[in-house]
């Protein structure tokens, strides 16, 4: 490849709870488009951006992981090798506040240490300008947003898929809190990491197909699942090599 720029690839898993609009964020960075009444993802579980910042580029592999609300099994597999994780709620939706922070709870303790973590507060467009009252839309503040984020250590952006506010905004700062290369110290935790890999597959249900092997002392997996949740028909599916992941139709 003829580029001056060293090409940084990095791992970034979206979290959150169903229709909050994780698949739609990603959709307005990849593509800058908004799509009002989005059909639930459907196998793209896995999308690539490349984004300049500074001298560096950034490879953005982005997991947007369909499903993941109702297979919390499978994950720790999402998120393992992880750097960097969008946790999304909706500020009109109290209870994806509380879920948000579940997700970030679980990171912490399970995900790489120096994950970077960006809370949003997606759907901003909603309650722009509304004024604060009993019956606003708003029913997340900006502070308690941050408050989160400060005391968790996270970035931390209030975003809009359908307006776009924020949305690219989310992974420059990602990319900015990137490192140019990740140290020898670290790729080998992240090896040793996977080698403890286990993923608990019992719990997956609905014509689900899942086949899980060990090569080489590392965990390969391929899996998927249709399933309906409240929004429709839904699938996922691809493979996992650890560090490297390949989306299958
Ligand atoms: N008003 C508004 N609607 C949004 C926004 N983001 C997503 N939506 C809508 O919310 C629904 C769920 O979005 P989706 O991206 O599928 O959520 P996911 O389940 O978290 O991936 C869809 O109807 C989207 O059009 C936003 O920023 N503002
Ligand atoms: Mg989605």
């Amino acid at each position: 490849m003829s580029t001056s720029n060293p090409v940084t690839a990095v791992k970034l898993v979206l979290l959150g709870e169903a229709a909050v609009g994780k698949s739609s964020l990603v959709l307005r960075f990849v593509s800058n488009d908004f799509q009002e009444n989005k059909e639930p993802t459907i196998g793209a579980a896995f999308l690539t951006q490349r984004c300049t910042i500074g001298a560096k580029t950034i490879k953005f592999e982005i997991w947007d992981t369909a499903g993941q609300e109702r297979f919390a099994s499978l994950a720790p597999m999402y998120y393992r090798n992880a750097q960097a994780a969008l946790v999304v709620y909706d500020v009109t939706k109290p209870a994806s506040f509380i879920k948000a922070r579940h997700w970030i709870r679980e990171l912490h303790e399970q995900a790489a240490p120096n994950i970077i973590i960006a809370l949003c507060g997606n759907k901003y467009d909603l309650i722009e300008g509304e004024i604060e009252g009993e019956d606003a839309k708003r029913k997340v503040s900006v502070e308690e947003g941050q408050k989160v984020a400060e005391e968790e250590g996270l970035l931390f952006f209030e975003t809009s898929a359908k307006s776009g506010h924020n949305v690219n905004e989310v992974f420059m700062a990602i990319g900015h809190k990137i490192p140019e290369k990740r140290s020898e110290t670290e790729r080998s935790a992240g090896d040793a990491a996977r080698e403890a890999d286990r993923v608990d597959l019992s719990n997956v249900v609905n014509d689900t197909q899942a086949d899980g092997w060990v090569e080489n002392g590392q965990i390969c997996l391929k899996y998927s699942a249709l399933y309906d949740d409240e929004a429709g028909r839904e699938s996922m599916g691809g493979w996992y090599f650890p560090g490297n992941i390949t989306q299958e139709d």
